[in-house]
């Protein structure tokens, strides 16, 4: 059995879960919050980030790792095509979208979502490389109707549980949001998947966690 460790707030954590979900693997879940200093969550995870899985031969960290071996493992409902060209395009969408999107619109995360700050020419230089990256993902993205073409795919859980998150820091942050401001009309895709058993079970399952009371 799979243990899927962190905690349900996580977009990180949330792309594994929905991965798990589609491709109908059991699996049990494992609060663990980011930065411990907990042995048992260090000796998975060094840097001590979520999300983390436990399989049977021992821990895994890393999303696109995770995928990678949950795709391996468990070839059934595939998330992949066949092809080694076509899965590796998806894999290259999901790349650029974790990399180039989430990674750069994270930078202001704390400001945005925490109470925390940001210069101003941090500011300024992170909205140049979004717009910039935004235009590279334009390139790349297909929303015919999903982000990799007519299947849903591994990019789907990806782009699903980031777009909206990139879209809400750069609003938050600019007072526009970048990606429809560039033209990318990511809302109607998020409605189709978010119509997804698995969309609807994680994001009940953020709310629920969004809720708790802190520890
Ligand atoms: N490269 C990691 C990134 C995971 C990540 O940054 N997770 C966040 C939570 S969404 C985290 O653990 N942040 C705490 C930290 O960076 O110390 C992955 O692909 O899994």
């Amino acid at each position: 059995m799979i243990t899927l460790c962190g905690f349900a707030v996580s977009n990180y954590f949330n792309i594994v879960k929905q991965v798990l979900l589609e491709k109908q693997i059991p699996y049990n879940e494992e609060r663990a919050m980011t930065r411990s200093k907990d042995e048992a969550v260090l000796s998975a995870s060094p840097l001590g980030k979520v999300p983390f899985i436990r399989t049977p031969q021992g821990p895994l960290c890393e999303t696109p790792v995770i995928l990678d071996y949950l795709e391996a493992q468990f070839p059934a409902h595939p998330l992949l095509p066949d092809d080694a060209y076509a899965a590796a395009k998806v894999r290259e969408l999901s790349t650029f979208i974790n990399l180039h999107l989430e990674l750069v619109a994270r930078e202001l995360y704390p400001a945005v979502f925490f109470g925390g700050s940001i210069s101003d020419a941090h500011k300024e230089q992170n909205r140049k490389q979004l717009v910039r990256n935004i235009e590279g993902f334009k390139r790349l993205v297909k929303f015919a109707p999903y982000v990799a073409g007519d299947s849903f795919t591994l990019a789907d859980c990806v782009a699903y549980n980031n777009l909206p998150l990139v879209g809400m820091a750069s609003k938050a942050a600019f007072g526009e949001d970048l990606l429809l401001g560039a033209g990318v009309d990511y809302k109607p895709y998020i409605k189709l998947v978010g119509e997804r058993a698995s969309s609807q079970q994680v994001a009940a399952e953020r709310k629920a966690e969004m809720a708790r009371p802190k520890d």
